[in-house]
């Protein structure tokens, strides 16, 4: 089979099923990052559970969360460089605490109060932060891709050398923007990558419902980029083969397609009961796999990491994320009247007396 095939047709891992790496396969994965990409996984997973509980408290409205999925958001953390910027779905937030971005601020846009960066005007789960360049995600399915090829074509224009990438889910790639992202990539050549998790499920609808075609990654062939299948639940398979894409891009090389093979393990979001349509059988399985745990065992393989020093990770990360919640949920909501600020430069009559309304009203129960 020649070799473009291989990669969109086949499945790229690095850990073995009892977790072993393969290190011929990623000759520059160091311990060091190892540890780091496990703490972040990790830190990761405990965060989304103190979220659904939250919401489950009706402390918070909403939540989405990547439990499962972790491998790709934070290896895309650890390979992207300062300039680069990110256009996530809904599972990839995380990608900006990687870069930097403060955990406190993160939290406080799921909570919508005064410590979000975006004045508590998104909805939960979509957060952004210019200082790690990191956009919202709109909510649509799909935009985020063409939004990552159109950044990308700016920096090419611009001779800059940073890169975009965008994500999207298996159930994106059956919107038109998928294929205008694609296309527009791959013909102007733009440094970009692109990644479809495919985690099984859109909602409800299987990936089988989404595509004909034996694998997401095997589209790219048409469109004229390379396209690569990669097990999403392998942190190393995965920052391997986004390290050699996004060094394509800054090279000038053009785009990449990287289709991640991983599952949600949890609800679409916490609006969704996922025992509806799908089999315990079938999450059961992909408990096996799951991606912390993978990484786990190979680290320990290695003997880089002691169930000792695991156990006082994960104790230190609750310790951070309930910090991080008693310190954001102590903050005041936004002044009311600030939800008419940012958008005109000159506030329109109408909205001037509307504003005057609110101001004249008793002030709004506390929120808790
Ligand atoms: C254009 C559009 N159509 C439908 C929806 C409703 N919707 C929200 S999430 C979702 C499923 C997305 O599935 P997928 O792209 O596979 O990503 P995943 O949530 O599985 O990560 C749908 C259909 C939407 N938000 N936008």
């Amino acid at each position: 089979m020649p070799e473009a095939e291989n990669r969109a047709l086949g499945l790229f891992r690095v850990l073995d099923d009892r977790s072993k790496a393969n290190w011929s396969l990623a000759p520059t994965f160091t311990r060091e990052l190892g540890l780091r990409a496990y703490r972040e996984m990790k830190r990761l997973r405990v965060l989304d559970a103190r979220m659904i509980l939250l919401q489950r408290q009706g402390r918070i409205g909403f939540y989405g969360a990547a439990h499962g999925q972790e491998a790709v958001p934070i290896a895309t953390g650890l390979v992207l460089k300062e300039d680069d910027w990110v256009f996530p779905a809904l599972r990839e937030q995380s990608v900006m605490l990687v870069r930097g971005f403060s955990l406190d601020a993160f939290v406080a846009q799921v909570f919508g109060n005064s410590g979000d960066v975006q004045k508590g005007r998104q909805m939960p789960s979509h957060q952004s932060g210019k200082q790690v360049n990191q956009v919202s995600w709109s909510s649509c399915i799909g935009p985020q891709l063409p939004h990552a090829v159109g950044a990308a074509w700016a920096m090419k224009l611009r001779r800059a050398s940073s890169i975009a990438i965008g994500f999207a889910g298996d159930g994106a790639t059956s919107q038109g923007d998928f294929h205008a992202a694609m296309n527009f990539a791959a013909v102007f050549a733009v440094p970009a990558v692109l990644v479809c998790q495919n985690n099984g499920w859109s909602i409800s609808v299987p990936t089988s419902r989404q595509t004909a075609s034996e694998t997401i990654a095997q589209k790219a062939i048409a469109y004229g980029m390379p396209g690569v299948r990669v097990d999403g639940n392998d942190l190393i398979a995965v920052h391997t083969v986004l390290t050699e894409a996004c060094d394509r891009a800054r090279r000038g090389d053009g785009p990449t397609f990287v289709e991640a093979v991983t599952y949600r393990m949890g609800a679409h979001s916490t609006s969704d009961d996922p025992t509806r349509y799908r089999s315990q059988a079938e999450v059961d399985s992909w408990a096996k796999k799951d991606p912390l745990d993978r990484l786990r065992k190979a680290l320990m393989h290695e003997r880089w990491l002691s169930d000792k020093q695991d156990a006082e990770l994960e104790a230190e990360l609750t310790r951070e994320i309930a910090d991080a919640v008693n310190r954001v949920e102590a903050l005041p909501m936004m002044p009311r009247e600030t939800l008419f600020d940012d958008v005109y430069a000159q506030l329109p009559w109408h909205l001037v007396e509307q504003r005057a309304e609110l101001l004249s009203l008793p002030p709004a129960p506390a929120a808790h």
